[in-house]
């Protein structure tokens, strides 16, 4: 989120000239590009077309998009600059002059939402500082807020587009260096509280379906200055006072923790899914909060792709996805957007058995690639993404209608559904009974995994 000067030879005047045609509420953004089509038949080199992505085609009683729920992100997608730890920004926008003037962040938020209806999403997603400048102070950022707010409803409304989620950037500014809600310093905490209640405010405003928290500099890089425990505590009570801030002002949206192992901390808090639940079940929070899954961070977990997503599921907490994807042989958070049709698959046969992910989405928390300079590069990373996903879906329900992996995996479970095993599910078994039965029916039969079988079977369908 680094300011930058754009590069260009011509003169200041110039430059206003060109920012300033950027200002007028019908100003056009995408010249040239319209809305994309749905084009079943197209080529290879077409990628400015869906190919498999068809909003109302019905698959297993509902329509694509109410399956797919597609999001775009505000930050990466309107605020990135294509800089890393090595090099300077290389996506420069025409109508972003890089600096922190409210005009700017207006011109950025009405490109988004043409870019939105351009490729037909219905949904978006943003941090508070994204859309809107810090102040001064937390009064003057509210403020600015406020001025954005007012415009993202407008175009909300104008546009159809909706609110996935809105979430606080607690990670960013030099205050949370040491964390937000698990800072040591109690002043750095109740600033991250002063600015989440202005978050939930802002996302009843907008009608968000979710709020969610990514916990950026909750971890810690060593132990030996850190209370592991009393962090902990702090991080819970900080989310016990978010619940009842959201029940008081009549927030209806889900609240969703994302989890992350590493980046920017050594070690961050919301480890992974399993961590994040053991944490929820152990505060008791449980109820009130489900997981936005991002297997970029699953990975780095050093689980597989669908791993997170799996799981939550399997305890019903599965709220939302951030749909990108990594770089494994890389090893850090490259958010790239999800492009392999066997990862997204397995990600839809999850959603599928769970019977949707509303009101959570598809959210690509993912960045063109630094050198993919172009604005068109922004609509074909989004539509290759979506007919990735859109795949993923049709894989998946035929999997699941035809039942011949289910009914595998389910018979490879079968000596628990009667007698001993049954038993054991429903928690009347004891020790000594299981002795008996070993001592009775002798050794077990050896049976074989067949790991190759079901990755063959996959491969039928992908
Ligand atoms: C960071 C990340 C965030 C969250 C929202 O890795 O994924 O963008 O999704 O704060
Ligand atoms: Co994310």
């Amino acid at each position: 989120m680094s300011s930058f000067a754009p590069t260009s030879t011509s003169s200041a005047g110039d430059r206003n000239a060109q920012f300033a045609q950027y200002d007028a509420p019908d100003a056009v953004y995408f010249p040239g590009i319209p809305a994309i089509p749905f084009k079943p038949d197209a080529g290879p080199n077409e990628t400015m077309v869906y190919k498999t992505y068809n909003p109302k085609q019905i698959v297993n009683g509902r329509s694509m998009e109410d399956w797919l729920r597609y999001s775009i992100c505000f930050w990466h997608t309107f605020r990135g600059t294509g800089a890393d730890p090595f090099g300077f920004p290389t996506l420069i926008r025409p109508w972003d002059d890089g600096s922190d003037s409210l005009a700017n962040a207006k011109r950025r938020m009405r490109a988004g939402f043409e870019f939105f209806s351009k490729l037909g999403v219905k949904y978006w997603a943003f941090h508070d500082r994204d859309i809107a400048p810090e102040g001064a102070n937390l009064s003057e950022s509210n403020k600015n807020l406020d001025v954005l707010v007012d415009l993202a409803e407008e175009l909300q409304k104008k546009t159809g587009v909706k609110l996935l989620w809105a979430t606080c950037n607690l990670f960013a500014h030099p205050r949370y260096m040491n964390g937000a809600s698990t800072n040591p310093d109690v002043h750095v905490l109740a600033y991250g509280a002063a600015q989440v209640k202005k978050g939930l405010e802002i996302a009843k405003r907008l009608g968000a379906e979710n709020f969610v928290f990514w916990g950026g500099r909750e971890g810690y890089h060593s132990l030996l200055n850190t209370n592991v425990r009393r962090e902990l505590d702090h991080m819970a009570a900080f989310f016990k006072m978010a619940v009842a801030y959201k029940k008081k002002i009549g927030f209806t949206g889900t609240l969703l923790i994302e989890p992350k192992p590493k980046e920017p901390t050594r070690h961050q808090y919301d480890y992974d899914a399993m961590t994040v639940i053991a944490f929820l079940k152990n505060y008791g929070l449980d109820k009130e909060f489900k997981l936005n899954i991002e297997p970029n961070h699953t990975t780095l977990a050093g689980h597989c792709y669908e791993h997170d997503v799996t799981v939550a599921a399997a305890y019903g907490l599965l709220g939302s996805i951030d749909s990108n994807t990594g770089s494994p042989d890389l090893g850090w958070d490259t958010d790239q957007f999800p492009m392999d049709i066997k990862n997204t698959t397995a990600v839809m046969k999850v959603v599928l058995e769970q019977g949707g992910i509303q009101p959570g989405g598809l959210n690509f928390d993912c960045k063109v690639r630094r050198e993919s300079i172009e604005l068109m590069d922004m609509f074909i990373a989004h539509i290759g993404a979506m007919d990735a996903f859109a795949r993923g879906l049709l894989c998946a329900a035929k999997i699941l209608a035809e039942g011949v992996i289910t009914k595998q995996v389910a018979e490879r479970y079968s000596s628990f559904d009667s007698g001993i095993g049954a038993r054991v599910e429903k928690g009347e078994a004891t020790f000594e009974e299981l002795e008996k039965f070993v001592l009775e029916n002798g050794e077990p039969k050896r049976i074989s995994g067949r790991q190759e079988h079901y990755e063959s079977m996959i491969n039928y369908y992908v």
